[in-house]
C-alpha cells in the first residue's frame, strides 16, 4: 500500500517535472528565436547602403539661412578609428566670415542608432571665420551625420554635413 502510494507520488512529481521541464524548453526556445531574430534585424540595420539621395556637400546653408558653412576635415579620406582635427569655416550668406561664434558639435549614424565615440570640440578660433573642431573620430565606415550649433550676434542656427565613410 505504502510502496503503491510512493511510487503515485513519484509519478506525479514526473508529470510536473517533465512538464515543467517541456515549459522551460519552449521559453528557452523563444529566447533563443527572439535573440536570432533581433541579431539578424541588427545585421541587416548595419548593412543598409546609405540613401543615394544624400547631400554630400561640404558647403551648406544653415537650417534658417542665418550663416554658410563649410567643413575642412583634417585629412582625406576621413579616417576610420582616428583622432583627427577639422576646420569650420562660418561666414554670413553674403561672405563675410563670422567672428567669435559659439559653436557645438555632434553626430551619429542615422542607421545604427549610435553617436560619436567622443565629444569633439570647437577649441580655437583660427581668425577669418574659421574655427578648431578637436576631437573628431569615427568608429566605423558608412553614413554619419555631423552636426554643428552656431551661435554668434544671438542668432543660433544649426547645419547639418552627410559623411559616408569607407
Ligand atoms: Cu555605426
Amino acid at each position: 500500500m505504502s510502496t503503491g502510494m510512493r511510487s503515485q507520488e513519484s509519478a506525479g512529481i514526473a508529470t510536473r517535472l517533465g512538464s515543467w521541464q517541456r515549459r522551460a524548453l519552449i521559453g528557452l526556445g523563444l529566447v533563443v528565436a527572439v535573440v536570432a531574430i533581433g541579431y539578424a534585424l541588427m545585421w541587416v540595420r548595419m548593412h543598409q547602403p546609405p540613401p543615394d539621395d544624400l547631400d554630400l556637400s561640404t558647403t551648406r546653408l544653415t537650417a534658417a539661412g542665418h550663416y554658410r558653412a563649410t567643413i575642412l576635415p583634417g585629412s582625406d579620406p576621413i579616417p576610420i578609428n582616428r583622432l583627427h582635427t577639422w576646420t569650420l569655416h562660418v561666414e554670413t550668406p553674403d561672405g563675410r566670415p563670422v567672428e567669435s561664434a559659439q559653436i557645438t558639435v555632434d553626430g551619429d549614424m542615422p542607421q545604427h542608432g549610435h553617436g560619436l565615440p567622443t565629444r569633439p570640440q570647437v577649441t580655437r578660433y583660427l581668425g577669418n571665420g574659421d574655427y578648431l573642431v578637436e576631437g573628431m573620430k569615427f568608429q566605423m565606415g558608412g553614413w554619419w551625420v555631423v552636426d554643428f550649433t552656431i551661435t554668434a550676434d544671438g542668432r543660433r542656427d544649426t547645419v547639418r554635413f552627410n559623411l559616408v565613410l569607407e
